[in-house]
């Protein structure tokens, strides 16, 4: 997987930091960062058969979150994270008020939790689509709660038949009868993934059939507007029985990408990318454009006016 490229603000800091460590220092250990909430952190130690500890927070670290890999060692009575390693990725969003929110680190597949009930949103789906093709991260769709529906209905809301051919695969599952859960676990063996979406669409309960001995706790969803009742407070990373990290995370409102320059919007929406190679300009954003393979292909039903509505969308945000 390719590495997403450092800043030079993240770069400058963590050399300067990295600067400060001795790594011959028998006080200095290394561990891996499995929750974050308040000023503390629980660390898991590298060295094998240790128990889990907290640490506090050096101030010029930045954000750090699940599956940082960090260095710590013990600082007037209390442990403390001296570094951050450089990271192969952080998956980010921006929240409502346009601030950058690190959702977790080193991340290689993304979970995209969706339920029956609450219904999938599907320009969320795009926008998740969007951050994990830009963050080159591979997406899985995981359409949860599929007991609630009708057995004869193989493909409800036509995830499937949209996101199929795209390359991405759906897999339905329900944690009444443990549906699907063994190949969801398969899917999550080789890859440190990260389950998200709305409150409510069951992200810890599919964490819990996967580790039906560990506590975590799951919500209600309630009777008046179907919602979930935001139970999971921060994230928290889990070792999976048959290999593999998973990190349960918080319900989000949204998931707004953060957009990067260089990168194209279509490169986050398959279908258009490809066609996008026979538009008359290679800068064509497929908009009003002349000789554009992608609006041909709206006007021709090739491509679906959903996805090129939500691709406008999210092109119209990111010029903002
Ligand atoms: N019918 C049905 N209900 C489910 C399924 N999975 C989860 N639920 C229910 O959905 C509700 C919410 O589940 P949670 O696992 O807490 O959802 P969450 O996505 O973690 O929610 P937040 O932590 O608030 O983001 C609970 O009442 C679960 O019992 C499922 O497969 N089928
Ligand atoms: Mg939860
Ligand atoms: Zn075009």
């Amino acid at each position: 997987m390719a590495k997403r490229k450092l800043s030079h603000q993240q770069k400058r800091r963590i050399s300067k930091a990295q600067q400060s460590i001795n790594l011959d220092d028998k006080n200095t250990h290394q561990g891996l960062i499995i929750s974050h909430h308040g000023g503390e952190v629980e660390v898991q130690p590298d060295k094998q058969g240790e128990p889990n500890i907290h640490c506090k927070l050096r101030t010029n670290l930045g954000a750090i979150v699940c599956g940082d890999r960090v260095y710590y060692r013990k600082e007037n009575h209390d442990l403390s994270i001296i570094a951050i390693k450089p990271r192969q990725n952080l998956l980010q969003r921006l929240d409502g008020f346009g601030q950058l929110k690190a959702v977790a680190a080193n991340v290689t597949q993304l979970l995209i939790c969706l339920s029956i009930e609450p219904e999938p949103n599907l320009f969320l789906l795009d926008q998740y689509l969007l951050s994990a093709e830009q963050q080159q991260i591979d997406a899985l769709i995981v359409l949860n709660k599929i007991d609630l529906v009708n057995a004869n209905n193989p493909d409800p809301f036509e995830l499937k038949k949209i996101y199929q051919p795209m390359g991405y695969q759906v897999i339905h599952t329900s944690i009444m009868n443990n549906f699907n859960i063994d190949t969801l676990q398969q899917c999550c063996s080789e890859h440190t993934n990260v389950i998200s979406g709305v409150s409510g669409v069951g992200k810890s309960s599919i964490t819990k059939a996967i580790l039906p001995e560990t506590e975590i706790p799951i919500g209600e969803i309630s009777e008046v507007n179907k919602e979930g009742k935001h139970t999971t407070r921060t994230s928290r990373l889990y070792h999976l029985p048959r290999g593999g990290i998973l990190i349960d995370t918080p319900g989000v409102r949204g998931f707004n990408p953060v957009f990067d320059k260089n990168i194209p919007i279509a490169s986050g929406f398959r279908e258009i990318n490809e066609l996008a190679q026979n538009c008359q300009f290679s800068n064509c954003n497929h908009t009003h454009e002349p000789k554009c393979a992608v609006t041909n292909a709206v006007n021709s039903a090739e491509i679906r006016k959903n996805r090129y509505e939500n691709y406008l969308k999210l092109l119209q945000e990111s010029q903002k």
